[in-house]
């Protein structure tokens, strides 16, 4: 691995918020692209953290600061996840489901949205199905994220409480998460299921279109 996507992956792991910021300007700056060291820096690292929770190498205090450090790197790698000159296409609201705090995967997918000139609403973390439903009006999709297999019913929930508000088929329901996978989200009768930020902003797109 390029020596400075190395050093992302160790700040990230270890939890270094100024050495990972600070790198990923240098990585920008060395002509990286945003999209490398978006997946082979700073995921890849998230990925590992959660191997080592897992394994019990490491605790909740440690994942939470390589969440931090990677905050700080996405906060350097936001603008250039954007394209310039792009038109708004819609209307997103996005949240992570009730009883679930994990807030990264949902970010990065908000970025991206924003970046392929979608408006986005967050409507951040332990979002309850009321909270979506009160969003629907002003959006023409929703997002939802789960990480956990414990919060991933929160999502048929949500679809539950938007049917019983009447607010669909008018908006477009989209889901997305580690655990989520695209069998569930048929079975919740979601509107579609994206792996990845980059993928949920074309699965967006194609809804709307
Ligand atoms: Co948590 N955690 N965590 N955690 N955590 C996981 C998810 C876990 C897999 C770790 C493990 O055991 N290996 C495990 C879940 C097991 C399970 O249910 N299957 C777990 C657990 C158990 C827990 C706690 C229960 C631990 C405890 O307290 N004992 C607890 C729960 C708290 C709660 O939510 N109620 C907990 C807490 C935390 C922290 C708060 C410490 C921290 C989160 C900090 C934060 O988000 N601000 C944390 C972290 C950091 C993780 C791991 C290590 C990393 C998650 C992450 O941010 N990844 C994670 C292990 C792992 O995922 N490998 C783990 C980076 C992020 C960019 O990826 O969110 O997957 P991700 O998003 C991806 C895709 O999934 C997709 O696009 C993104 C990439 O492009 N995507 C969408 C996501 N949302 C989408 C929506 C879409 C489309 C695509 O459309 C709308």
């Amino acid at each position: 691995m390029d020596e400075i996507l190395q050093k992302i992956f160790q700040g990230i792991v270890e939890g270094q918020q100024n050495v990972v910021a600070e790198s990923v300007g240098i990585a920008l700056h060395a002509g990286l692209s945003a999209r490398t060291i978006l997946d082979e820096g700073m995921l890849a690292a998230m990925a590992e953290v959660g191997r080592h929770f897992e394994e019990g190498e490491c605790y909740v205090p440690e994942m939470l600061v390589s969440a931090r450090a990677m905050k700080a790197g996405l906060a350097k790698l936001q603008p250039s996840l954007k394209q310039t000159d792009v038109k708004v296409v819609g209307r997103v609201a996005v949240g992570t489901v009730k009883g679930d705090l994990h807030d990264m995967g949902k970010n990065l997918v908000g970025m991206m949205l924003e970046g392929a000139g979608f408006t986005v609403k967050d409507l951040g973390v332990d979002v309850t199905p009321e909270a979506f439903v009160a969003a629907a009006d002003e959006v023409d999709v929703i997002g939802l994220s789960a990480l956990l297999t414990t919060t991933m019913g929160q999502m048929k929930n949500t679809l539950e409480a938007l049917d019983a508000a009447g607010k669909r088929p008018k908006i477009k329901v989209i889901i997305g998460g580690a655990p989520v996978t695209e069998d569930f989200a048929r079975s919740i009768g979601a509107d579609g299921y994206a792996p990845d930020a980059s993928r949920a902003v074309a699965l967006a797109k194609s809804l709307i279109n």
